[in-house]
């Protein structure tokens, strides 16, 4: 079966549909191919190796978004990717439902394009730009992330965008500018979930201005060698990978560059268990759970292994500087 997904309206074949039989053959045909190299196939080399891994259906799913492996210090973990579709399907998106797989079932109402992303606050000129403009204030790079949720489970993700550092510099913050707060779309006719009271919409998210700027901290276009999936925050969304997941903000419509600390929406529906700073820290549990492990998604099965939750997940040598001299345990 050929399904046409809700975006764009790229044709892609389910995994399920193939036989062995065609699979071991495409797997042939894949190998050899892959070995001519990724880029005679016009496909990324993620997409290619989903593929591959998936048995050869040669799947392209929405628009190709063309990246360099990234060179930044720590943005490139060894770790084997999550599944395309383990990452695709298990979301927090919480304007399209609380289960986690509302959002891939949801999330197709969501309006990616056309996008604009508003500057606003501590900068030379407040002003309002389009998406296609700000996507060229950087080089696109590809950054194979560890990603930590609060709740207790990882993936490791290939995102693509370029540092958060170059759209600030492009901005140019004003002296007092001190915090990022970033403000993401609420929009009722497409979001299910904002009849849902969890949060005063919209989602809010906030970096303080040297986290912001830490090379690490990436905007983010896409994912697996492909623009974002509307389920993992399309057209552009956060990822800072030594905070916990709910810090990396979904279709972000607004930065505003302001001199106090934001009020963030999980510390705001629940202060005593979210803090502003949320780093990854297995030595600071959560009130009601520890933090100290992890369930990597894609090991599970009978056994559930755990893995040991790192500090700053894993980013300590790149990110921890940050931090000297403040008491992590009361700025959670
Ligand atoms: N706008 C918005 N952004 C959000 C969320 C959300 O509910 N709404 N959930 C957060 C949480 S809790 C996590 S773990 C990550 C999940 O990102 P992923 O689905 O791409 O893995 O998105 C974060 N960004
Ligand atoms: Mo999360």
């Amino acid at each position: 079966m050929l399904i046409r997904t809700q975006q764009d309206g790229f044709i892609h074949p389910l995994s399920s549909e193939i036989t062995e039989q065609a699979a071991y053959a495409n797997r042939r045909q894949l190998l050899r191919q892959w070995s001519a190299g990724a880029a005679a196939l016009g496909m990324g080399s993620w997409a290619q190796r989903e593929a591959f891994a998936q048995g050869g259906a040669a799947a392209v799913k929405l628009a190709a978004l063309p990246a360099t492996q990234s060179s930044v210090q720590g943005a490139m973990t060894v770790e084997k990717a999550t599944s395309y579709k383990d990452a695709t399907t298990y979301n927090n998106f919480y304007e399209f439902g609380v289960d986690k797989s509302d959002p891939a079932r949801n999330a197709h109402t969501l309006k990616a394009a056309p996008w604009t992303i508003e500057v606003e606050g501590l900068v030379k000129k407040p002003t309002r730009f389009n998406l296609e403009d700000v996507m060229k204030w950087g080089a696109m790079q590809e950054r194979i992330y560890r990603m930590r949720c609060v709740e207790g489970w990882s993936m490791v993700i290939p995102w693509i965008g370029y540092s958060l550092s170059d759209l600030i510099k492009r901005v140019e913050p004003l002296p007092g500018a001190k915090y990022l707060e970033f403000v993401t779309q609420a929009d009722p006719q497409t979001m299910p979930g904002l009849r849902g009271g969890y949060i005063d919409w919209p989602y809010l998210e906030g970096l303080r201005m040297d986290e912001a700027m830490h090379p690490l901290s990436l905007l983010t276009f896409g994912m697996y060698g492909e623009v974002l999936p509307k389920q993992n925050g399309a057209p552009v969304r956060l990822v800072v990978p030594w905070k916990y997941g709910f810090k990396s903000g979904k279709s972000i419509v607004k930065i505003r560059f302001v001199e106090k600390q934001p009020v963030i929406s999980w510390a705001k529906s629940a202060p005593q268990e979210y803090g502003f700073y949320s780093n990854v820290n297995p030595t600071v549990d959560h009130p009601r759970w520890s933090q100290a492990s992890e369930r990597r998604i894609g090991e599970g099965g009978l056994l559930d292994k755990k893995r040991k939750t790192l500090m700053f997940n894993g980013y300590e040598a790149q990110v921890a500087s940050l931090y000297t001299g403040m008491d992590l345990a009361k700025n959670f």
